[in-house]
């Protein structure tokens, strides 16, 4: 599959690294605005030199237990970031908003895709969808940031959530967006267990049939602190770990933070693939594999 945007395309036979962007300055303690525009800028120049094939700017929190940012304040944040680096490194930008101005704001100085953890939900963001032509990546989220980790639940997580897909691909569908613009995306963490974040990597695979392709994110997030006893900065090889089983099942775009170590990962992958075995392996999968 290709990724289209109106300037970029993206080849999507082969997985794909997008690299995280924090323009809240939370990440960056009070430097003051350009100071928090200049660091941005460095660690997207830094990100595209270790092989990150999107950048991925967001300028709200979404962490467990965070507030909501003003329009005009995310604005602020993200839309010079998002100029500065489609116009000086031609680089495919991802704009991680879930508000319809932001959604057109950053279409119009040049982002090449939407990510939205809320899927598009929010009041006039289909319609801000669909004049950013624009792939659009739908993640699912159970509850809202503040409150979403207290005592998550579903009847069967993989089912509540292909259904969510479903609903929401049907709403793009109705709104006028085109499926071959969507990509779709289980949301690690938001609204979920460790044992139903556990399934959904393990089950990866069943959203294949859905016919979009597949990002995660768990980057340093805190099942990886769960399963490890570490703290967010020395969940690298988890990280890492979690990336590869991922691809393995099918995840065309992982969204990290350490670009650099997951290019190198994604290159064993890939060595394997493109060999005589791992032709030979996924031929047995395939021959071996019940249709979905
Ligand atoms: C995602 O999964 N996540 S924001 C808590 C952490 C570390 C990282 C230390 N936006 C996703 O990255 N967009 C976010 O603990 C996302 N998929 C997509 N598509 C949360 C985040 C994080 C949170």
């Amino acid at each position: 599959m290709l990724l289209n945007s109106r300037t970029q395309s993206l080849d999507l036979s082969v997985p794909r690294i997008m690299g995280i962007l924090n323009v809240t300055p939370d990440s960056f303690s009070d430097g003051g605005d350009f100071f928090l525009f200049d660091a941005a800028l460095r660690h997207a120049e830094q990100m595209l030199a270790e092989g990150a094939d999107i950048i991925d700017v967001g300028g709200e929190s979404t962490r467990p237990g965070s507030a909501s940012v003003p329009t005009d304040e995310e604005l602020r944040r993200v839309i010079p970031v998002i100029d500065a680096i489609v116009r000086r490194f031609g680089a495919l930008v991802s704009v991680d908003t879930s508000k319809p101005e932001v959604m057109r704001a950053a279409a119009d100085v040049g982002a090449g895709m939407i990510n939205d953890v809320r899927a598009l939900q929010a009041d006039g963001a289909l319609d801000a969808a669909r004049y950013a032509e624009v792939p659009i990546c739908l993640m699912h989220m159970q509850g809202q940031p503040r409150t979403m980790q207290h005592d998550p639940r579903y009847d069967d997580v993989m089912t509540d959530i292909k259904r969510f897909f479903h609903q929401r691909i049907s709403a793009c569908a109705e709104a006028g967006i085109q499926q071959n613009r969507l990509l779709i995306d289980p949301g690690f963490g938001f609204g979920k267990t460790l044992a139903h974040n556990l399934q959904i990597l393990g089950n990866l695979h069943r959203f294949v049939d859905l016919c979009a392709p597949i990002v995660v994110g768990f980057s340093r997030k805190s099942m990886l602190g769960a399963l490890t006893g570490r703290a967010p900065g020395d969940r690298l090889a988890a990280s890492l770990g979690a990336a590869l089983l991922a691809v393995q099942r099918g995840a065309a775009i992982v969204r990290v933070h350490d670009v650099a170590p997951t290019v190198d990962v994604l290159s064993v992958l890939r060595a394997i693939a493109d060999s005589d075995a791992g032709i030979a392996q996924a031929q047995h999968v395939e021959q071996h594999s019940t249709p979905m």
